[in-house]
């Protein structure tokens, strides 16, 4: 069994990082915040002191951390990744990035002697506690393989997509449909319960009906209980959003709908919602 190293334990990283301890890996963790690390030594993991040191100790240094600049910031410096990463070691950033910065990494590591994947997940904390993830991941194939055996644990799905880029790209794909589904599912919401409908006659109606998917059925309860506890945090959708919509440009798509969904998300951060749930955007047209 291949020894695991996690970087990262935010909501996302902390119930993968548990369950891969619980399955048995043997697993060294690092967090910014060194007091994130408690629960998982606490059922059995090392402790790390750095990203260096953690991708020096692992065959497999995982990370999940929130977007672009964090995944930049711990491969790069003296303390980083880069650094310790080694001959033939790997490293695997679930984070959610733009292809751009994950071929800047995947180029850091490999001119280091290491091997890189890039393994964005789609789902949010309750299949990342239950280990349903799917985990799309790019790169180095011999990785991947040496990986299964961890992402079995994390997901029930881990399709190989091909070159550093592709699983990037899948991810902003269907985050930016996820997008636009929740933004104009809030405002037919709230367009209903305007029009004097209640919220059971609408969430009945759309539940039984070719619109039905669980999305809807977990955020449109939310919306009706006013509950935004955070599974996924706005502010990082937003910037999934904003992603896309920049690959948008770079390949000369048009996207006017997930334009104008970028745009009520970064309303919704504007209005001081960035760590709710991303089930506040429905606060901006209620
Ligand atoms: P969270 O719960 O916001 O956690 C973010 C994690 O990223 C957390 O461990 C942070 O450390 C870490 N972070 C953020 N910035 C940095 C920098 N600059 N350096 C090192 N570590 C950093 O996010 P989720 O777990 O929900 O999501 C993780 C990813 O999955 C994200 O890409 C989503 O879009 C999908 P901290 O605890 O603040 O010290």
């Amino acid at each position: 069994m291949s020894t695991i190293g996690f970087l990262g334990l935010g909501i996302m990283g902390k119930a993968m990082a548990i369950n891969l301890v619980n399955a048995g890996f043997d697993v060294t963790v690092w967090n910014r915040n060194p007091a994130k690390c408690e629960d998982l030594v606490a059922i059995g993991a090392k402790l790390g002191t750095s990203p260096k040191s953690v991708a020096e100790r692992c065959d497999i240094t995982i990370a999940m951390v929130s977007d672009p600049a964090a995944a930049l910031d711990i491969c790069n410096g003296p303390e980083g990744v880069v650094a310790g990463i080694g001959e033939g070691r790997g490293y695997i950033d679930m984070s959610t990035v733009d292809d751009d910065t994950s071929s800047l990494i995947s180029n850091a590591i490999t001119q280091a002697g290491g091997r890189f994947l890039e393994a964005p997940v789609s789902g949010t904390k309750k299949p990342a506690e239950d280990g349903t993830l799917i985990i799309l991941a790019a790169g180095d194939e011999s990785l991947y393989q040496d990986a299964l055996p961890a992402f079995d644990v994390m997901g029930k799905m881990s399709p190989y997509l091909g070159e550093v880029g592709q699983g990037a790209n899948m991810k902003l794909v269907v985050n930016m449909m996820m997008g636009g589904m929740l933004s104009i599912f809030s405002e037919g919401i709230s367009l209903g319960l305007k029009a004097g409908l209640t919220g059971e006659q609408i969430l009945d109606v759309v539940n039984a009906g070719a619109m039905a998917n669980p999305m809807f059925k977990g955020k449109g309860a939310m919306f009706l209980e006013e509950n935004y506890t955070t599974s996924f945090p706005l502010k990082h959708m937003q910037k999934d959003m904003r992603l896309a919509v920049a690959l948008g440009d770079k390949l000369d798509q048009p996207m006017p709908t997930a334009a104008i969904a970028n745009e009520a998300f970064k309303q919704a951060l504007k209005a001081g919602f960035g760590d709710e749930d991303i089930a506040a955007v429905y606060k901006t047209v209620k």
